[in-house]
């Protein structure tokens, strides 16, 4: 596509995902034409995008439409980039639970690393290298063990997953196709987002709808890894608003996105709990922890071994200076309100159908 391109066409791989959800909503409102790639499954898996599709809108009058193909599968790739002919390509497709990437791990590195670099070749095969802009979808989990707090885009990288060392890869061939074909490619290190879409068995979203169980008598007891673990939890509507405007600079480069705020995993269950009248009490230590009702003595929270990771992130806390003073971004909601959001979203979701 020659330069000076005034189509706006963005092309999503994961727009199944809680990312992809909100930023396909993001760009479509922006008016931009819209592809995502979609896996075959054998139930459906387009939920979170559903309110798209159906809307009249986007899908009958074309400013959206999924393609079938897999980060895994090279000439689906290519297929679809030399239709699709997009402007703007973001990489969100990921095995993305850092967990489960110690169970699949060589699966993880086909996707999460070699599907970047497929995804990268992809461009230059169709000819798009020097007219694409590109977003990959890096992540807080880079800085790992941690050497540094805050963490800012200077702080070294010490990964502590195969899914955070997957990153890593992605990560660096990002960095080498900007400086080796001057390619517009740039990468977000988001820290961790969440909101009502997130991933079930994220801890989060796994406290929302455990706790609205719980308050509605649905279900007994919340069962956690590691509670002393602390993440930078911002909104992933904030969050899919800083990738596009990263591909708005007139240069590529990479860039932090956090709150600067940093929360344990207790915290978040005792805001949660706090958000339905309750406050917890904490006894014991380590695998033998339990959270009771202060008032009722009711038990409510059990430590399981089985959630703690072989090798785990203690703390992350980010320094999103450098997004704030090149493209004026900062996060618009807070850690209370982010729990309210979720919390209000699984107590509707529970009340109408307990079996959620
Ligand atoms: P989700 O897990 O919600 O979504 C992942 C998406 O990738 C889904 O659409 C999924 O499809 C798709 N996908 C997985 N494997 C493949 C594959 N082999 N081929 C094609 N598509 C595939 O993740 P999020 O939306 O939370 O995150 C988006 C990206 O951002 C991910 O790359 C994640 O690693 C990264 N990230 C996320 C952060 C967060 O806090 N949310 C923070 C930093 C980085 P399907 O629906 O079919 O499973
Ligand atoms: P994370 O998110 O690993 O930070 O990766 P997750 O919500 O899975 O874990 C956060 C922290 O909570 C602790 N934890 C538990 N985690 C889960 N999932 N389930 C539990 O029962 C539980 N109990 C305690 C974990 O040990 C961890 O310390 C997310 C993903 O979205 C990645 O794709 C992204 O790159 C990073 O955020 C930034």
């Amino acid at each position: 596509m020659a330069s000076g391109d005034e189509r706006r066409v963005a092309l999503i791989t994961g727009i199944t995902g809680q990312d992809g959800s909100y930023l396909a909503e993001f760009l479509l409102e922006k008016g931009y034409d819209v592809h995502g790639i979609i896996r075959r499954a054998s139930s459906f898996n387009t939920a979170r995008i559903q309110h798209l599709y159906a809307d009249p809108k986007c899908h009958r009058q074309g400013k959206m439409k999924l393609h079938y193909g897999d980060m895994t599968d090279s000439s689906s790739l290519i297929k679809v980039i030399s239709s699709v002919q997009p402007t703007e390509i973001y990489n969100l497709a990921a095995q993305s639970h850092v967990m489960v990437s110690f169970e699949v791990s060589e699966y993880t590195a086909e996707v999460d690393a070699v599907g970047t670099v497929r995804l990268l070749d992809a461009i230059r095969t169709c000819g798009l290298e020097k007219s694409v802009k590109f977003y990959h979808a890096s992540t807080s989990e880079l800085y790992g063990r941690v050497t540094q707090v805050p963490q800012n885009e200077k702080t070294p990288f010490y990964p502590r997953s195969p899914y955070a060392c997957a990153k890593l890869y992605s990560f660096w061939i990002v960095v080498n196709y900007r400086e080796a074909y001057n390619m517009f490619a740039c990468n977000g290190i988001l820290f961790n987002h969440e909101s009502p879409r997130r991933g079930e068995n994220f801890v989060t979203r796994k406290v929302t709808r455990s706790i609205a169980k719980i308050h509605l008598d649905l279900q007994d007891v919340l069962e956690l890894g590691n509670l002393d673990a602390k993440r930078d939890w911002g909104h992933a509507k904030d969050y899919v608003e800083a990738m596009w405007l990263m591909l708005q600079q007139p240069t590529p480069d990479d860039y932090v996105i956090a709150t600067g705020e940093t929360h344990s995993v207790r915290d978040f269950v005792e805001a949660a709990f706090r958000y339905v009248g309750r406050t917890i009490k904490w006894t014991g230590e380590g695998v033998n922890e339990i959270g009771q009702d202060a008032e009722t003595g009711q038990l409510l929270v059990k430590v399981n071994s089985k959630y703690f990771r072989p090798t785990e992130v203690d703390v992350l806390l980010g320094d999103a200076t450098k997004a704030r003073e090149k493209f004026g971004w900062k996060p618009t909601v807070s850690f209370e309100d982010l729990v309210k959001d979720m919390m209000d979203s699984d107590l509707e979701l529970m009340r109408k159908n307990p079996n959620a």
